[in-house]
């Protein structure tokens, strides 16, 4: 069986306040191809499909569309399970309709797939996809002949997982931490597991050991949320799991538990590796043999270190029509003025922020010196227009703000009270 592994979409996820929606689209192609190009008999999409709950429609639209486009209406078998930023309920709404295609959506722990054939009857009388059983928590599949168990576990919140736990485990068994009742969940689930199938785990939650990025949410508080690579059942041929962002393989496990990463570069301080995609080639009773595929880079992210207001100018100018996000870092004695900010902005377009380095001065003389050449009105004005994106302070914001800079030494009137209404 050849499955494909992959989580952490994201769709509707904006950088700052840029929207990604068109590098998601390409990816989504991308994807769409790769799952063609490759023979795929099982995609596995371990959570975090959107960037939250609420996602945009055309986000979800993208989703079905692509959804539709992989399963070619269930020669391929597509499995979806929630991750910590999807709404469960929200994310299998389209399960009645999704099913017919064979796709697979689940919510929540204690979520059943349903049983049922898909695709077309072949040649050896059997169907391209078939569920021949499922439970809370597992199902069997059969992908052109070949069977394999899936342990599922969308994202386990404490209530998801207590939920189904209730059903199977006594009071002491529930006082166990987090990890411990997650080993238990999954333990007996394994018992499904047999050696003429083909035994995976696919899930969403944070391995002890796993290397985070800077971009998921985090689900572990203070640790207590985590999971230790030894509750995962020694039986399963790979564990596929979503949440981190960086494609890796949880450390002491032979690389049979991974994380796909995401995508996309979500935040800068991803841009350092590259995104992919594993592909898995495993049968019963074999170890299987795990490959990356590598997406590409549809919009790269980049941060400009400058040495001066004027190399930033330069830069912006000479590389304004690249299709990349850019984080610029300026070294500077003084406060970007507002003229040099809408300069870059006019050069180049997608500057998602502009951070002044001060520089040390040299002496106490000179920092006096830089700060006698600008007013105090003049440098609240700037830091107001740069903090609201352009937008001016009004004269009475600005009368206020002088007021309390300097409405000690100047013992004025108290206008302000006066003016309230
Ligand atoms: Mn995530």
């Amino acid at each position: 069986m050849r499955i494909l592994h992959t989580s952490d979409w994201h769709l509707g996820k904006t950088l700052e306040q840029f929207s990604r929606l068109e590098e998601q689209e390409e990816f989504l192609e991308e994807f769409i191809d790769i799952v063609k190009n490759n023979d795929i008999d099982l995609v596995l999409i371990a959570g975090d499909i959107y960037d939250n709950g609420n996602p945009p429609a055309r986000a979800e639209k993208m989703f079905y569309s692509t959804l539709k486009n992989i399963t070619s209406s269930g020669k391929t078998a597509v499995l979806v399970i929630a991750g910590n930023h999807d709404n469960p309920e929200r994310l299998v709404a389209a399960s009645p309709l999704a099913y017919e295609h064979g796709v697979v959506l689940l919510g929540e722990p204690k979520s059943v797939a349903r049983e049922g054939v898909f695709g077309e009857f072949n040649i050896n009388h059997e169907y391209d996809f078939e569920i021949i059983e499922s439970g809370e928590g597992y199902l069997e599949v059969s992908v052109r002949g070949e069977k394999a168990v899936i342990i599922t576990l969308p994202y386990p919140s404490e209530k998801r997982l207590n939920e189904v736990l209730s059903t199977g485990l006594g009071d002491e068994e529930r006082q166990q931490s987090y990890s411990g009742r997650i080993g238990e969940l999954l333990e007996k689930l394994s018992k499904k597991y047999r050696d003429d199938t083909i035994n995976l785990v696919v899930s969403h939650l944070y391995a002890m050991g796993g290397e985070e990025s800077g971009s998921e949410r985090s689900i572990q508080l203070g640790g207590s949320l985590s999971v230790s690579p030894a509750n995962f059942p020694d039986k399963a041929q790979y564990t596929a799991l979503g949440h981190l962002h960086r494609p890796q393989k949880v450390p002491g496990t032979k690389g049979k538990i991974r994380y796909s990463g995401s995508p996309i570069q979500y935040s800068k301080s991803e841009i350092n590796y590259s995104k992919g995609a594993y592909l898995v080639d495993v049968k019963a009773g074999m170890e299987a043999e795990i490959s990356q595929i590598l997406f590409r880079n549809y919009k790269p992210i980049e941060v400009w270190k400058c040495e001066s207001v004027d190399e930033a100018l330069e830069r912006c100018k000479n590389e304004g029509e690249k299709n990349i996000w850019v984080y610029l870092e300026i070294k500077t004695k003084e406060i970007i003025s507002t003229e040099n900010i809408k300069e870059m902005k006019r050069l180049r377009a997608d500057i998602v922020s502009i951070q002044p380095i001060i520089e040390d001065f040299e002496s106490e003389e000179e920092l006096k010196e830089s700060l006698r050449e600008r007013s105090m009105e003049e440098m609240f004005k700037e830091y107001f227009t740069k903090a609201r994106g352009g937008l001016e302070p009004s004269s009475e914001l600005m009368e206020l703000f002088m007021n309390i800079a300097y409405g000690e030494d100047e013992e004025e009137e108290p206008k302000n009270e006066t003016s309230k209404s």
